[in-house]
């Protein structure tokens, strides 16, 4: 019996910075759940990216940079007019995302860190993406359509991944600022995920839009950081979640479900005080997978390219800690991981190109932007 994830390890290992060559391993591995890995381009801390109509990517980057990339020439150029963002140990700029409707209104959103006296957020801005002739572009119309509320002092658990649904509205997961007790507090959007209109308007459906301010935007709480939406193709919403000292999840996301942090945990604080697990407080939702020891999840699609029709509804999270990409199989409201690939790296981000290829993009300074396809395919 041939040991498919390990051969899976060897040839992505052998494939990382050999595109084009052949292996043993791939001759040896047949058709199916397999690909050759390609750096393409590298970025200095990069977070995000989402690929245009044209093919063109957009990356940011979080010292404030938003790419505009060129794979095929390997080239990228600044967006002028990003707002200015405090780059701190685990913000700066964060998420970038296109409007549903983006090739008639051009509008792409960001997410990034605010800074002042009082202290740090994380914003959501709206802006019109012009494209010039010279391959450049800038932002105008910029406008800030959310904030967290309230600041906090310290540098980690921003969340701000983004997301839009088949609806038109749009998604955002707010972290907790690593201080736990707001995630509770409905008077706070720290710790949620948060639904929109797509001006940043709130939802008359919304959970608990009669309450007014701060709590009509919020649609799930208990959260602790959230750095990954995905909607499966019947409209579910799965978020990742990191845990504490062990407890990383994956949520399927319901309509003002409390996710317990930090009551319940499947982990617990990093100081070794025990967080009871869910199953002491069932009124709390349980992550329908939990990782212990953690992966710190980071990116996410759910597939549905030609280019892997085996992978066609799976989702895709990319492993910091794990230095991993993991395969996730959903059947329903359930899901389990199905497959784990080794990739020697940190996975801070997940994006299905226009011809059904991965793209992964690897954290930190020099980081890799990968493209995976499968073996024998072109580049
Ligand atoms: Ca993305
Ligand atoms: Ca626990």
């Amino acid at each position: 019996m041939i040991d498919r994830k390990r051969y899976l390890m060897i040839m992505v290992a052998g494939f990382l910075f050999s595109a084009g060559s052949v292996s043993q391993a791939q001759e040896e591995s047949g058709p199916g759940h397999e690909f050759t890995a390609t750096e393409l381009m590298r970025f200095d801390y990069p977070w995000a990216m989402t690929f245009l109509p044209d093919g063109r990517l957009l990356v940011t980057e979080m010292g404030g940079a938003l790419r505009l990339v060129d794979v095929e020439r390997r080239q990228s150029q600044s967006i002028r007019n990003v707002p200015k963002v405090a780059h701190v140990s685990q913000g700066g700029l964060g998420d970038v995302v296109l409007h549903p409707d983006f090739e008639d209104n051009e509008l792409i959103y960001i997410s990034y860190v605010e800074a002042d006296a009082s202290g740090l957020d994380a914003a959501v801005a709206r802006a019109r993406l012009a494209l010039d002739e010279q391959g450049g572009g800038t932002l105008e119309d910029l406008e800030v359509i959310w904030r967290q509320h309230p600041k906090m002092r310290g540098e980690g658990h921003f969340g701000y991944r983004l997301a839009f649904d088949d609806d038109g509205m749009l998604w955002i997961s707010s972290s907790e600022r690593q201080k736990f007790d707001p995630a509770q507090d409905v008077e706070s959007n720290l710790g949620k995920i948060v639904r929109l209109e797509d001006d940043g308007s709130v939802p008359e459906d919304n959970p608990l839009f009669d309450r007014g301010g701060i709590s009509a935007q919020v649609w799930s709480l208990g959260h602790r950081n959230i750095l990954g939406l995905a909607f499966d193709d019947d409209g579910r919403l799965w978020a990742h979640e990191m845990g504490p000292k062990g407890g990383d999840e994956l949520n399927l996301i319901e309509k003002g479900a409390n996710y317990g942090y930090p009551i319940v945990s499947e982990g617990n604080h990093y100081d070794g005080t025990p967080i009871p697990n869910h199953d002491t407080r069932p009124e709390f939702k349980a992550p329908v997978i939990s990782w212990t020891p953690v992966i710190s999840p980071a990116g996410f699609i759910i597939y549905d390219g030609e280019l892997f029709p085996e992978w066609q509804g799976s989702g895709f999270i990319g492993a910091l800690s794990g230095k991993a990409l993991v395969r996730i199989e959903f059947n329903g409201d359930d899901a389990r991981e199905a497959e784990r690939f080794d990739m020697k790296r940190r996975i801070r981000e997940v994006e299905q190109g226009p011809d059904g290829a991965i793209w992964l993009l690897e954290d930190g300074a020099g980081a890799g932007l990968l493209k995976l396809v499968p073996p024998g395919a072109a580049n």
